[in-house]
């Protein structure tokens, strides 16, 4: 009776470990990049600007994916000290209080930049008063901040481009290569809580300029002028994720310092399309990882919240789409790459038709004769669902297209783009999709049409 009591409750017991464990699935996948970078132990940042605080749509898709703010422009020197010695706190304040009341961490950004200065700072051409112009505008703005901001760009962009060589800004010329480290000084005393980094762009890969910058550290380390992280803007074109990111990173992490992704965009020629989305979503998708593989890696920020405002166009007219939102606030596939990658995923996924998921794509020719051929194309859904995909053929000179099959064609020149037929738009994880056409060729070029695919 006992027996049989014990071997009742071992049962019972064995009965309720199987249905808790049914009840208790796994912790749900972080949803939003923020969520997933801090588990990560990673701050997700963006750039934002006053001007667009005002929109809904705006203001909310920052607050709900973002941890960290920079301000775009409203903490430049022409902002903040436009004549001398009066101070204009303004629309900064209004951004680090919006900031604060979501719990964002605060990027200041940037005392000391050669560009957006005010006039009177490029007319001074005493070395000591310059000095002191610079000393005194990082006193009241770093000091004017203190205990708010978690990093200072400190000095921007002091390397010129593609070389080694200092930029030739009028800290250079009338005050020399000391600027930087009085900087930095001068920041550590009036902040001494914020995290001080440089800031530079085309230093993402190892070259002569991100030589030069490891040099700096690497000086200031050994003589202990305060400085504890480099910021990487990685402003990136499609398709060039330098293959080095990684290693670079790692170099500098170890001097010491935190390594932070501060300005992060890949722009495009525009408009976008599916494949030019897909190598951009890739491309994001690298960044991520190799921050997440350097542990002094802390920091992601992109440079805006929506490619309706990015800076890209004004600068480079006929390029753009080169953030994780559009136009119309919605989640790009570089947006479900780069919250892959930290290990989150969409609520919306997997299956939902506006989740852009990825596909691959594969030609083969089935059959052939003199004046034509068949060709299949298949597509196959890579980790994520896919609602619907697009291929693109680029047929060859003479080839044309005679009939398709288990696909919508639409024809524009030499370009065939073909949608699903509706009952093989939907893909699961791993599934595939195959279409059919024969290519009428009479000159007898049996060239396999260039493809590339794109979800949805
Ligand atoms: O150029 C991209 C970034 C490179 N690294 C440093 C960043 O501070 C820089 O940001 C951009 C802002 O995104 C732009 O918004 O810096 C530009 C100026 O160098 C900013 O553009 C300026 C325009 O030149 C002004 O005409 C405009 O009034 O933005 C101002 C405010 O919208």
């Amino acid at each position: 009776m006992r027996r049989a009591l014990i071997a009742l409750l071992g049962a019972g017991a064995l009965l309720l470990a199987a249905l808790v464990a049914v009840a208790l699935p796994a912790a749900a996948a972080p949803g939003t990049l923020k969520e997933a970078a801090a588990a990560k132990g990673r701050v997700f940042g963006a750039a934002a600007a006053q001007s667009h605080m005002g929109e809904a749509a705006y203001a909310s898709t920052l607050d709900r994916e973002f941890n960290q703010l920079t301000p775009e422009n409203e903490m430049k020197w022409d902002t903040t000290e436009p004549s001398r010695d009066a101070f204009n706190f303004g629309p900064s304040d209004q951004l680090v209080a919006h900031a604060q009341a979501q719990g964002m961490k605060i990027r200041g950004h940037t005392l000391v930049w050669h560009n957006q200065l005010p006039g009177w700072v490029g007319g001074i051409s005493s070395r000591d008063d310059l000095l002191s112009a610079m000393r005194g505008h990082i006193a009241k703005e770093a000091g004017h901040f203190a205990g708010k901001i978690a990093y200072w760009d400190v000095v921007n962009e002091a390397f010129q481009d593609g070389s080694g060589v200092r930029r030739d800004s009028v800290f250079q010329r009338v005050i020399g290569d000391g600027y930087i480290e009085e900087a930095f000084r001068a920041a550590r005393a009036a902040d001494p809580a914020a995290e001080l980094c440089y800031n530079d762009f085309n230093i993402d890969g190892r070259n002569s300029k991100s030589d030069a910058v490891y040099a700096l550290v690497k000086d200031f380390k050994a003589r202990g002028v305060p400085i504890d992280c480099v910021g990487l803007q990685a402003h990136l074109t499609l398709g060039n994720v330098p293959s080095d990111m990684q290693a670079n990173m790692q170099r500098f992490a170890d001097l010491g310092v935190d390594v932070h992704i501060t300005e992060l965009d890949v722009r495009m020629s525009t408009p976008a399309d599916g494949s030019k989305l897909a190598t951009q979503a890739n491309d994001y998708k690298k960044v991520v990882s190799a921050c997440l593989a350097v542990s002094r890696c802390t920091v992601i920020t992109v440079w805006g919240v929506t490619d309706k405002y990015s800076w890209v166009p004004d600068v480079f007219p006929g390029q753009g789409a080169a953030l994780l939102f559009d136009d119309n606030y919605g989640k790009k596939a570089a947006y479900n790459a780069s919250l892959e990658a930290l290990g989150g995923t969409d609520p919306g996924d997997p299956g939902d038709p506006g989740d852009p998921g990825t596909v691959t794509c594969s030609y083969a020719r089935t059959a052939q004769w003199d004046t034509g051929f068949n060709g299949q194309v298949t597509i196959k859904a890579g980790a994520s669902a896919v609602g619907s995909w697009t291929a693109v053929l680029t047929m060859g000179s003479g080839q044309q297209i005679s009939g398709l099959w288990n696909g919508t064609p639409s024809t524009s020149g030499n370009v065939v783009t073909v949608k699903p037929v509706g009952w093989n738009a939907s893909l699961a994880p791993g599934a595939s999709a195959s279409f059919g056409f024969t290519v009428s060729a009479p000159s007898g070029n049996q060239a396999a049409p260039a493809l590339t695919c794109s979800s949805p």
